[in-house]
């Protein structure tokens, strides 16, 4: 399967085309402005010294990298001197601190001189990482290659002292990354070495016992360097960490054709999916350690499910699905990408979630007035920065190249895997999507390709009508080449799901999608959440929102009496009611408020 990337493809309207023109408009700038608040941007001029505020962070440097791809993507597609100059300033920056050996990290250099590769937790490899992505997204927008050039340089010293020398104190970074962003540069360069440098880092990943000890008191599972990597079948330890690695593995099955590795990648990716991944795609269940926990545990109001971790998955999925073919893999970043990625960012594409809960109960946040210990809680409310602000830059990159994920092609036929408002056009052909969805179930698909066109079939969808006729295999619904104009009906009715019985927390419960869309009920539209119960088989009526650019849902239910009696033997009085249900992505964009993902069914 080939990948059709975003460069190619231009979203034409409806839902994301909303959320780039945010995206470019506003948010990009609003992190670079917060990015220089904090002192982010200044510690490139090279001056901090001890004493000083604003300390470098260890990877302070990938913030800045992770702003500086999304401003390429965004340049990619439109053009914007002010952007590329600030670009163009960083990697000036960059080209006169760098050592003379290769070597730029901004910790090290200005905190800890002469400590180089000594801690394997510190992320110099990850701050490299995204560099090198940084670099090839800005080589690809603008043919730009001072940047690349400056980072291979860098490069021939990490191979000299890792591969050639063996002289750092670890093997494998602690926080993967790196390993992917090494495909992506071989895929740009061509060059082999980076391809086996990538391989390195993977193959000796769990083989070394250095790499395996615990670190700060975490189990060599939290780096997912229990065990070499082929051996690997279940999701473990950090989220992002763990999603990042799983990626380049998918890269690796894919450009080595490494049957072993392939198959640990299905057997992870089904471990997450069936049992360690929250309803709207979200990953970790606790913030200890940011990470996956056992199967099953998913705790909503405690849910860690970072916007990082949720972006991370989309990067595996869409690899595991350029690997395979196989729709599954578009049905899991379309769950992701309208819910556990967006719900990170604010409407009006400004502040940010870093944990994404699936419950808010005020009372919780408030129980230190009674007692002094409380769990810890994710916040109630979106802030622009945070001290660790790595979610607000890896949202820009995600919705700047979000047509990536669109169209595919194989042999005779092009893929469409998402429904978005969008275009693609080659040596004269084209193909073009038109739908309000998800707001809508109709998808119109003109394409002039001399190729069937193959559309997935979303794993929620029970119902769906074509205009022309179609073949069926696997999740795709295949139509002739030739067939020049389809209009497809998904039936996009609000429906109910449960979880799996061993989902301790959502027992008697059910949760609200429409489409991709999962739904919650906030305080702020039905007051006191409590009490509230969903009808069993509730009717449901939907009506469109400007404010959300997609549906809410009004759905029967009942609300129990507080009769002033704390127990009772018998039955509290209840009445009818409606519950109002929005798209989650959208929850706590209008002050503090109750949130339920999971509702009680009466
Ligand atoms: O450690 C770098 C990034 O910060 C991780 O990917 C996130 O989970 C956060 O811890
Ligand atoms: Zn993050």
């Amino acid at each position: 399967m080939r990948s059709i990337t975003f460069d190619k493809i231009n979203i034409t309207g409806g839902f994301w085309k909303a959320r780039q023109e945010i995206n470019r408009s506003a948010t990009i700038n609003a992190v670079w402005n917060r990015f220089s608040d904090t002192g982010r941007v200044k510690a490139f001029d090279f001056k901090w010294k001890e004493g000083d505020d604003c300390k470098p962070h260890i990877f302070w440097d990938s913030d800045i990298a992770k702003w500086i791809e999304s401003a390429a993507y965004i340049i990619a597609k439109n053009p914007d001197k002010e952007l590329e100059n600030k670009i163009e300033r960083i990697i000036d920056r960059i080209e006169e601190n760098q050592h003379t050996d290769g070597y730029f990290n901004l910790y090290y250099t200005l905190c800890e001189p002469g400590k180089r590769f000594t801690d394997r937790t510190c992320h110099e490899l990850y701050c490299l990482g995204h560099l090198i992505e940084a670099a090839v997204a800005y080589y690809n927008a603008t043919g730009k290659d001072r940047f690349i050039n400056l980072l291979c340089k860098y490069l021939d010293l990490v191979e000299k002292v890792f591969v050639k020398e063996n002289s750092a104190a670890f093997v494998t970074p602690g926080h993967e990354e790196i390993e992917l962003a090494l495909f992506k540069l071989y895929g740009c360069t061509g060059n082999e070495r980076w391809l086996d440098l990538a391989m390195f880092f993977l193959n000796m990943r769990g083989t070394v016992p250095h790499d395996q000890s615990l670190y700060e008191g975490t189990h060599p599972k939290y780096s997912q360097s229990h065990l070499p990597v082929r051996e690997q079948f279940e999701a473990v330890g950090h989220c992002v960490r763990a999603c990042y690695l799983y990626s380049a593995m998918a890269d690796a099955a894919l450009t080595m054709k490494d049957e072993k590795l392939k198959y640990a990648c299905e057997r992870i990716f089904d471990d997450i999916v069936n049992k360690k991944m929250y309803i709207t795609g979200g990953l970790g269940s606790s913030h200890k350690g940011e990470s996956f926990t056992v199967s099953y545990d998913l705790p909503n109001e405690t849910a860690y499910a970072e916007t990082c971790a949720a972006i991370s998955l989309a990067f595996f999925a869409q690899r595991m699905f350029i690997l395979t073919g196989e729709s599954k893999y578009a049905d899991v970043i379309e769950r992701v990408m309208y819910n556990g990625i967006i719900a990170g960012i604010s409407l009006d594409g400004i502040s940010f979630f870093y944990e994404n809960p699936l419950e808010i109960n005020l009372i919780n946040h408030n129980r230190h007035i009674c007692v002094s210990n409380g769990e810890r809680l994710p916040i109630t409310q979106r802030k622009e920065v945070f001290d660790c602000s790595c979610c607000p830059p890896n949202l820009t990159r995600f919705v700047a190249s979000l047509g990536d994920y669109i169209f595919a092609e194989n042999g005779d036929a092009i893929y469409v895997n998402q429904f978005i408002e969008s275009e693609y056009e080659e040596n004269g052909q084209s193909i073009s999507i038109r739908t309000e969805y998800p707001s809508q179930g109709t998808v119109e698909i003109k394409s002039s390709f001399d190729k069937a066109v193959a559309v997935r079939i979303p794993s929620w969808c029970s119902r769906f009508t074509a205009s022309v006729p179609y073949t069926r295999k696997g999740g795709y619904i295949f139509f002739d080449k030739g067939i020049s104009d389809i209009i497809i009906i998904f039936d996009i009715s609000p429906v109910i799901n449960v979880s799996n019985p061993l989902v301790w927390e959502n027992a008697g419960k059910c949760a609200i999608t429409a489409g991709p869309v999962v739904y919650c009920a906030e305080g702020v539209d039905n007051g006191d959440l409590r009490g509230l119960f969903i009808k069993h088989n509730p009717n449901f009526t939907v009506e469109y929102s400007e404010l959300y650019k997609t549906n809410i849902i009004k759905a029967s239910a009942v609300k129990y009496k507080d009769n002033g009696q704390l127990y009772s033997t018998r039955e509290f009085e209840k009445e009818n009611t409606e519950l109002t249900l929005i798209p989650y992505f959208a929850f706590a964009n209008r002050g503090e408020s109750d949130m339920k993902v999971w509702i009680n069914v009466e």
